[in-house]
C-alpha cells in the first residue's frame, strides 16, 4: 500500500474494517489512539504499549510546543526517537487544548494568543505555526488547526466558528508541506445537524488523507452525539477515514463504529486507571470496593493483560490505598489493553460477518454499568 492509502476490507452496514497507511507503518481500523500527550502515555512504557497491541500513539502541539519545544525535539531526532515509539504517531493541532487549558486568549482570524499553563508568558499559534510546530515533530498524521467551540453555542457562534475553521484548512494545507505526512481535516458544526452538514460539506470538499470530527464530547448530553452520528458519519467521504476526536467510553466506540467511524482518542482509560477506576467485560467498577479486600481473583476473568495474568483485586486495591505508582502502572496496561481488545475484537466482527451480534453484546454488558 503507498503512503496515505486507505484501503476497507469489510463493512457491516456502515460499520468498516479498513488499513491506512502511514510513514511508521499500517494502522488497522476500528483504532483507538494511546493518548500520549507530552511524549509519553502516562505510566507506560512503548513496549507495554505494544504488548497491550497500540499501534498509534497521539501527541499534543500545545503541549510539546511549551515544553520542551519543537525545536529540541526535532534536534533530538523527532518525537518517534525523541520517546522511542516507532509505530505511527497522529498530532493534535493545539486549537483544542489552547481552549481547555490556556488563560487570557485572544482569537483573531490569524489565530489565537494565550498564556502558558505552566509560566504565563505569551504565546501565539496560527494554522501555519501549527503546521511547522507538527511537521518539526515529524508527526505521521497532522491534523487541521480548527476551533471547538463550547457547549452550548447559538447558531450565529456555531455560523462563525465554522467558517473560521473551514478558511483555518485552507491556511493548514497550503502551509503543510511535509510528504511524509498525512493531513486531516476537521469538521465542526456544534450539535446542529444543519451546521455539522454544513461543515461536513466544506471541509470534505478539501482533497485529503482523513477527516475527523471535532467538536463532540465537550460537555452536551451524550445522547447528542449518539444521534447525531449516524446522520453525519456515514455521509463523509468513504474512501477516507473518519476520525472521532476525544471520545469516549467503551459504549460510544462501538456507537461511533456503528455510524462508520474508524479512529479514535481519548484520555478516559489512561487518566481514571489512575483513580483507580477499571473497564472489565461486565463494565466498570472501582479498585477501592472493600469487597475487594480478600478477593485474590484478577480484574478481569476474561482479560490476557499483565496485570490480569500476574495480579490480584486483593493487591491492585491495596496499592491503590497505598498510594503506590504501581497501581497507576498495573490499572493503566489493563485498561489500554482492555480498550485495544475491543477493537480487535471489532474488527474482526466486522471482517467475520458478526458485526451487530458483536454490537448488541457490547451494548448491553457496557451500557447498565458505564454511567
Ligand atoms: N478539535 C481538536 N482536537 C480535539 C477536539 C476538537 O474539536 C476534541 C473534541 N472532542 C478533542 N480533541 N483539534
Ligand atoms: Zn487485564
Amino acid at each position: 500500500m503507498g503512503l496515505g492509502e486507505f484501503k476497507v476490507h469489510a463493512t457491516a452496514g456502515n460499520a468498516r474494517r479498513a488499513t491506512l497507511m502511514t510513514a511508521h507503518g499500517p494502522v488497522q481500523t476500528p483504532v483507538f489512539m494511546a493518548v500520549g500527550t507530552k511524549a509519553t502515555v502516562k505510566a507506560m512504557t512503548p513496549e507495554e504499549l505494544k504488548d497491550c497491541g497500540t499501534q498509534v500513539v497521539l501527541g499534543n502541539t500545545y503541549h510539546l510546543h511549551l515544553r520542551p519545544g519543537e525545536k529540541t525535539i526535532a534536534k533530538m531526532g523527532g518525537l518517534h526517537k525523541f520517546m522511542n515509539w516507532h509505530g505511527p504517531i497522529l498530532t493534535d493541532s493545539g486549537g483544542f487544548q489552547v481552549f481547555s487549558l490556556s488563560q487570557l486568549r485572544n482569537m483573531s482570524e490569524e489565530g489565537v494568543e494565550f498564556r502558558s499553563h505552566l509560566d504565563g508568558a505569551k504565546h501565539f499559534i496560527s494554522p501555519e505555526k501549527s503546521m511547522e510546530i507538527q511537521m518539526d515533530l515529524g508527526s505521521d498524521i497532522i491534523m487541521a488547526f480548527d476551533e471547538c467551540l463550547q457547549y452550548p453555542a447559538t447558531e450565529e457562534e456555531i455560523d462563525k466558528s465554522m467558517a473560521l475553521t473551514y478558511r483555518w484548512l485552507l491556511r493548514s494545507k497550503a502551509a503543510m508541506t511535509r510528504k511524509e505526512s498525512l493531513l486531516f481535516g476537521i469538521v465542526q458544526g456544534g450539535l446542529s445537524l444543519k451546521h455539522r452538514l454544513k461543515s461536513m460539506e466544506q471541509i470534505c470538499s478539501v482533497e485529503l488523507p482523513g477527516y475527523a470530527l471535532g467538536g463532540f464530547s465537550v460537555g452536551e448530553p451524550i445522547h447528542l452525539m449518539h444521534e447525531l452520528l449516524p446522520h453525519v458519519a456515514p455521509k463523509m467521504p468513504a474512501n477516507k477515514p473518519r476520525y472521532l476526536m476525544g471520545v469516549g467510553t467503551p459504549t460510544d466506540l462501538i456507537i461511533a463504529i456503528d455510524s462508520g467511524i474508524d479512529m479514535f482518542d481519548c484520555v478516559m482509560p489512561t487518566r481514571v486507571a489512575r483513580n483507580g477506576t477499571i473497564f472489565t467485560w461486565q463494565g466498570k467498577v472501582s479498585i477501592k470496593r472493600s469487597e475487594y479486600r480478600e478477593d485474590s481473583s484478577p480484574l478481569d476473568p476474561e482479560c490476557d493483560c499483565y496485570t490480569c495474568t500476574n495480579y490480584s483485586k486483593a493487591y491492585l486495591r491495596h496499592l491503590f490505598l497505598s498510594g503506590e505508582i504501581l497501581g497507576s502502572r498495573l490499572n493503566t496496561i489493563h485498561n489500554i489493553h482492555f480498550y485495544m481488545k475491543l477493537m480487535e475484537l471489532a474488527r474482526k466482527a466486522i471482517e467475520e460477518g458478526r458485526w451487530e451480534a458483536f454490537r448488541d453484546d457490547c451494548l448491553t454488558r457496557f451500557v447498565k454499568k458505564e454511567r
